[in-house]
C-alpha cells in the first residue's frame, strides 16, 4: 500500500519505559511451569514443592518480585537462595535457564495432554514414560487400544471422562484464552512501540473485541521505516517460526504456539485500518453496506465517495480514515466500542440521534468499587485477610466480601463450621484496622448436587454475604442442573450465584441449565448472578450477561481472588460485561456503599 499521502513522518528515538514490565503473575507462571515440568520428569518431591511454594509466594507478594534484590527475595516466606536467583534471572532475561532446559526435555505435545481435565503431572508422566504418549493423538490411540486402562486408578468412568474432555479440547483447538493472549499483545505493543520510527501500534481483531478465546493476534502499526519494523518483528526472541515476511505484512508463530500478524498502515489511514482489522467480519459487512447505501465505499484504507461506476477513483482522498471516530461519524454513527462489533444490532443502537449516549449506560472498569468473591489463606488463597482488604482499598474499592470455601471443598481446604465461626470473627476484627472499608464476612458455599447448600441455615444467617456456587457434579442432565440452581437462587439467605455453570474456557463445558429460567428466578428472588472475571471461567459468558441484563437481573462482576494478581482479571470480566451490554445500574459492584449494603440487607 506504500506510504500513503500526507502525514509527515516524525522519526525520533523512543524513551525506554522506566516501569518494570515483568509482573508477579509472569514469574509465578514460570514457577508453575517449572513445577509441572519437573513433576513430569520425575524430579524429587522437595524440588517440586520448592517450585510450587515459590509460585504461591510470588503470587501473594505485595511488591513486584522482579524489582527486588536477591538478598531480600530469599528471606521471603516460600522462597530460598535458588528460587530467588531464578527470579533475578527472570527479571533480566525474561526466562529461566532451568525452565528452558526442562522444556527441551519434555515433548511439546504433552502440554495439551496435561490440559485435559483429570490428567495431572503424575498421570502425564506415567502415560509418557510407560505408554509412550506424547500428544493428544497418541493419547486417543492409547485409550482406544485399551492401554490407558492398564495404568493405576483408570476405571471405565475416568476413561470416559477423559474421552469427553479430549473431544472438547479438540473443538477448542487453535484458540487460546483471552488471559493468555492479552499479556502477549500488551508486551508486543510496548516492544514494537520502542522501535525507532514507529509512530503508532495497536492490537485489533477478536482480542480488541474482548472475545473469550482468540484465534490469532492482529497487530497494526504505522512506521516511517516499515522494513526495519518488520525485520525487528520477525527477529524477536519469542519467535519460533516466520510464516511470512513482507513490507507491509508479516506473520510469525511464537514459541508458545500463537500466530501473530503484523500489518503496517499509513498513519493517516490508521483509523480505517484499525476498524477493518478489528472486525468482526460481520460488523464490517454491515458497515460496508451502510457506506454503499450512502453513495460511499469503505475499505481498510478509508471511507471514499464512490465514482459513477461505484468504484473508488485511483488516488482519491478519503472522506474519513485517520480515526475510527471520523469513519463512524461520516456514516452517521456514534463510535461503536469494539466489544459491541458483532452484528447484533449495534448499527441501529448507535445510530446518531436514536440513543443519546449508548456507551455511557454500559458499565465500565472505573465504576467497579467492590470485590465480592475472594479467598484467603483460610481456604485456598495466598493472601491474609488484611492483605486482601488493603489491596481492595488501594484500588479505591469501598467494599470487600471475604468468601472462603465451604466444608465439602476439602481439596481447597474448605472451612468446617467451627473454623468458619472463627473466621467470621477474624474478618469482623479487621474492620477496626480499615475504618474506611465496608468489610463483609462471607462464604463461597457449595451448591451440592441436589441444590441444597453446604452449611445449615443458622450458620449462613451469621454470615454477612453468601455466594453459592456449583463446584462438583458438573455433568448433570440439563433439567437436573436447572432445578439444582433454581433451588439455590430461591434460597432466602443467598446473595449471589457464583460462576453459575462451572464451565472452564477450553477446559470443560460445565452445567447446561435452562438459563432463561435462572434469569427469571434471579429477578424474582432478588439474587444476583455472578460474572466470574477469571479468564479461565468468564461465567456468566457474554451472551448470558446480555440475556440476564435484558431480563432485569443484577450481575456481580467478581475476580474470585486467590492471589494479588487476580484483581487484574477484572479486565476480562469487564470486556465480557461490555460484550453483554450490562448497564451500570445492574452491576452490584458499581453501586455506592450504602446502596450495596441496602441490597445486601434485603437477604438478612
Ligand atoms: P480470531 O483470530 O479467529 O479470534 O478472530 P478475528 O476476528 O481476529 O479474525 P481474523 O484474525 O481472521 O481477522 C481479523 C479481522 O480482520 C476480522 O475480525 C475482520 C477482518 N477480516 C479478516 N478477513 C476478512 C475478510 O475476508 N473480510 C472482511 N470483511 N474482514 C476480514
Ligand atoms: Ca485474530
Ligand atoms: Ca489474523
Ligand atoms: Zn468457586
Amino acid at each position: 500500500m506504500g506510504d500513503g499521502g500526507g502525514g509527515g513522518c516524525a522519526c525520533y528515538p523512543r524513551a525506554m519505559p522506566s516501569a518494570e514490565t515483568r509482573t508477579n503473575s509472569e514469574v509465578a507462571a514460570a514457577f508453575e511451569e517449572l513445577t509441572v515440568l519437573s513433576e513430569i520428569l520425575g524430579a524429587n518431591v522437595f524440588k517440586v514443592n520448592a517450585f510450587r511454594r515459590a509460585a504461591r509466594a510470588v503470587e501473594g507478594l505485595a511488591g513486584e518480585a522482579c524489582a527486588m534484590e536477591v538478598a531480600v527475595l530469599k528471606e521471603i516466606d516460600g522462597l530460598g537462595a535458588s528460587t530467588a536467583a531464578k527470579i533475578h534471572e527472570f527479571a533480566e532475561k525474561g526466562t529461566m535457564s532451568e525452565l528452558e532446559e526442562l522444556r527441551a526435555q519434555v515433548p511439546a505435545g504433552l502440554k495439551e495432554v496435561l490440559a485435559i481435565q483429570g490428567i495431572g503431572p503424575k498421570t502425564a508422566r506415567a502415560m509418557w514414560t510407560e505408554l509412550g504418549i506424547v500428544d493428544l493423538a497418541s493419547l486417543k490411540a492409547a485409550i482406544d487400544a485399551g492401554k490407558v486402562a492398564t495404568l493405576p486408578r483408570m476405571g471405565a468412568k475416568t476413561i470416559q471422562n477423559m474421552k469427553d474432555a479430549i473431544a472438547f479440547a479438540e473443538s477448542a483447538r487453535g484458540r487460546i484464552r483471552i488471559g493468555e493472549a492479552m499479556p502477549l499483545a500488551d508486551a508486543l505493543v510496548v516492544e514494537l512501540g520502542k522501535i525507532s520510527g514507529v509512530e503508532r501500534v495497536a492490537y485489533a481483531g477478536s482480542l480488541r473485541r474482548g472475545r473469550e478465546t482468540i484465534g490469532d493476534l492482529d497487530i497494526l502499526a504505522s512506521a516511517c521505516e516499515p522494513a526495519k519494523l518488520m525485520e525487528a518483528f520477525c527477529a524477536r526472541a519469542d519467535v519460533a517460526r516466520v510464516l511470512g515476511h513482507g513490507d507491509t505484512k508479516s506473520s510469525v508463530l511464537t514459541k508458545s504456539g500463537v500466530q501473530v500478524d503484523l500489518r503496517v498502515v499509513p498513519l493517516d489511514r490508521f483509523g480505517a485500518a484499525l476498524m477493518y482489522f478489528t472486525g468482526s467480519k460481520d460488523h464490517n459487512i454491515r458497515m460496508r453496506e451502510r457506506a454503499i447505501a450512502q453513495g460511499m465505499r469503505l475499505n481498510e484504507y478509508g471511507l471514499f465517495r464512490a465514482g459513477p461506476e461505484g468504484e473508488v477513483p485511483a488516488g482519491a482522498e478519503p472522506v474519513a480514515a485517520a480515526s475510527e471516530d471520523d469513519v463512524y461519524a461520516a456514516l452517521g454513527l456514534a463510535w461503536i466500542p469494539p466489544t459491541a462489533r458483532e452484528d447484533r444490532g449495534e448499527l441501529e443502537r448507535f445510530a446518531k440521534g436514536i440513543v443519546r449516549d449508548p456507551v455511557a449506560a454500559v458499565v465500565d472498569i472505573s465504576d467497579i468499587r467492590a470485590e465480592l468473591h475472594c479467598h484467603t489463606r483460610a481456604s485456598d488463597g495466598a493472601m491474609t485477610i488484611d492483605e486482601i482488604v488493603a489491596e481492595a482499598e488501594r484500588r479505591g474499592f469501598h467494599t470487600i466480601a471475604i468468601t472462603d470455601h465451604s466444608k465439602s471443598q476439602f481439596q481447597a481446604n474448605g472451612l468446617d463450621e467451627a473454623r468458619l465461626r472463627e473466621h467470621i470473627r477474624a474478618i469482623h476484627a479487621a474492620r477496626a484496622r480499615f475504618p474506611r472499608m465496608q468489610i463483609w464476612a462471607g462464604s463461597e458455599v457449595d451448591i451440592l448436587a441436589d441444590g441444597s447448600l453446604d452449611y445449615a441455615d443458622d450458620l449462613l444467617a451469621e454470615l454477612d454475604w453468601v455466594v453459592a456456587s456449583p463446584h462438583a457434579a458438573l455433568k448433570q442432565e440439563p433439567r437436573v442442573a436447572t432445578e439444582r440452581l433454581l433451588k439455590a437462587i430461591a434460597h432466602p439467605l443467598v446473595h449471589v450465584i457464583g460462576h453459575p455453570t462451572g464451565r472452564i474456557v477450553n477446559g470443560r463445558p460445565g452445567l447446561e441449565p435452562a438459563m432463561s429460567e435462572l434469569y427469571a428466578a434471579a429477578k424474582e428472588h432478588g439474587t444476583a448472578l455472578e460474572l466470574n472475571s477469571h479468564h479461565v471461567r468468564l461465567d456468566l459468558r457474554d451472551t448470558h450477561v446480555r440475556a440476564a441484563a435484558e431480563a432485569g437481573c443484577m450481575v456481580a462482576i467478581d475476580c474470585d481472588v486467590h492471589g494479588l494478581g487476580d484483581f487484574e482479571e477484572l479486565r476480562y470480566g469487564m470486556l465480557t460485561a461490555q460484550r453483554g451490554l450490562l448497564p451500570r445500574a445492574q452491576c452490584l459492584n458499581a453501586l455506592d456503599p450504602k446502596a450495596l449494603d441496602a441490597w445486601r440487607r434485603r437477604k438478612r
